[in-house]
């Protein structure tokens, strides 16, 4: 997979390079690349913002150097014809996009070629999302109902929970299935050695070595643990 970040912040990623998604770089298996947006700035003082029209707080991310930043890696995407079939997709961290989720992560997972938008300031001019959607696939989305200063760290979140579900870049695909949200439930607590720690011991039926019991034990830890703190996850009771 193909993934492209703008930014005028190009060192926050520097993060990417470590863990998962830096092995997943160097085996080859994503191709990341990050630009600056000021490097499509064309004054004298490089700006990348403006005051609102109509008024009102901080100041708006001028349409220009998006433009040009998205021209210059759609034409250097097309350049290189990979197994890529779809159109590059856009996206863009906002608050006033809708909702990441997991189910979306798998959805990006399967695509060939990403292209990250990171606003900063109140946002960017809505003209560059209209322009692009015209020709192209864009879509606004947010990690979740609180506020940010930027797009950047929502893409690196978004990097790390589609990156895992690139076959190959997570070692154990078991471990995928397992986990949170991909059963709809919460995770059962997970224990490790030593058997007593502080007082605490870890639950009998763990030792037991019977697989039917452990197996009843963590499906209801689940169900109780996912009523008492995400009760919106489990389906209606009727
Ligand atoms: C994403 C961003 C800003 C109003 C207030 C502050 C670009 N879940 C999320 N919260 N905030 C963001 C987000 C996501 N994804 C987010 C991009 C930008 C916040 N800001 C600051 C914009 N409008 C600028």
């Amino acid at each position: 997979m193909r993934i492209d970040i703008i930014t005028i912040f190009p060192e926050f990623f520097s993060v990417l390079d470590v863990s998962l998604v830096g092995k997943a770089r160097q085996s080859g298996l994503i191709d990341l690349r990050v630009h600056n947006l000021r490097d499509h700035t064309h004054d004298r003082h490089h700006s990348v913002d403006d005051t609102p029209y109509g008024g009102g707080a901080g100041m708006v991310m001028k349409p220009e150097p998006w433009g040009d930043a998205i021209d210059a890696i759609l034409s250097d995407v097309q350049d290189v014809p990979a197994a890529t079939d779809a159109a590059p997709l856009l996206i863009f961290p906002s608050p006033a996009g809708e909702l990441f989720t997991q189910a979306m992560a798998r959805e990006l997972a399967g695509e060939s070629n990403l292209i990250f938008g990171c606003g900063r300031y109140e946002g960017i001019d809505q003209r560059v999302f209209d322009h692009f959607a015209v020709e192209g696939r864009v879509r606004l989305v947010s990690l979740g109902d609180y506020v940010l200063n930027g797009g950047e760290v929502a893409v690196m979140a978004m990097i790390e929970a589609v990156g895992r579900l690139i076959p190959g870049v997570v070692g154990n695909p078991e471990s995928l299935v397992e986990e949170s949200h991909e059963d709809g439930l919460l995770e059962y607590p997970s224990y490790t050695k030593p058997s007593a720690w502080r007082g605490l011991d870890v639950p009998p039926v763990l030792l037991s070595g019977n697989h039917g019991a452990i197996a009843a034990w963590r499906r209801e830890q689940q169900l109780e643990r996912t009523a008492r703190v995400r009760p919106d996850l489990l389906p209606p009771a009727n």
